[in-house]
């Protein structure tokens, strides 16, 4: 499912982020930017070491800020490791930093004059964030700033499970619908 908001494309897939051609890939890391599971098992394992090695000479990223390391093996030159909230039950700020990091990785991308991008679902596997909630919160964020920003022209979401893509296209026909909300 695509949709134009100005000049940029807003696109649902399901699919790999690893294999994504976008300028850059979002990684769902930890704090430690130490790999995982997920999202960050598999693009490092396709990436290869050296995405780690820029990474620990980063150190560390805070919930809800995003750093750039290159793409290593990957077909996406960048990757931009964001670190997305454990879900504790909605009431330890977890909407705002899930905003935060899509936010924070969308400004980097601008800032190093990416024109494509491609998410996954950030903290919706280990970190449990409510699906339908984490979709809608971003999908709000990508179309916010894609309204107001026209450097990006491609933002793709890419969902791993039949299942989470019909989540993503759900909350995107309501949004459409009711763009106020
Ligand atoms: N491509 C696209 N989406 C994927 C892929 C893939 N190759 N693999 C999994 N997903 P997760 P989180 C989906 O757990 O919740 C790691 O250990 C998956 O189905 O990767 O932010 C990190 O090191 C889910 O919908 O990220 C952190 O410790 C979504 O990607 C922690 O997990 C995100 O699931 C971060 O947890």
């Amino acid at each position: 499912m695509d949709i134009k908001i100005k000049n940029a494309t807003l696109s649902l897939i399901q699919g790999d982020i690893t294999l994504q051609e976008t300028d850059a890939v979002v990684n769902a890391a930890n704090t430690r930017l130490a790999g995982g599971a997920g999202v960050d098992g598999a693009i490092h394992a396709t990436g290869g070491p050296s995405i780690m090695a820029e990474c620990r000479k980063i150190g560390g990223c805070p919930t809800g800020q995003a750093v750039i390391t290159a793409g290593g093996n990957l077909k996406a030159r960048f990757v931009i490791h964001t670190v997305g909230p454990v879900y504790q039950g909605g009431g330890s700020g977890e909407a705002a930093q899930l905003k935060s990091a899509y936010l924070e990785s969308l400004k980097l991308a601008s800032a190093r004059g990416l024109k494509s991008l491609a998410f996954p679902a950030i903290s919706t596997g280990v970190y449990a964030y409510p699906l339908e909630e984490a979709a809608r919160i971003a999908l709000m964020t990508v179309m916010d700033y894609i309204g107001e920003h026209s450097d990006l022209e491609l933002v793709r979401f890419v969902l791993f499970s039949r299942k989470m893509y019909d989540i993503f296209a759900g909350e995107l026909k309501k949004l459409i619908q009711q763009p106020e909300q």
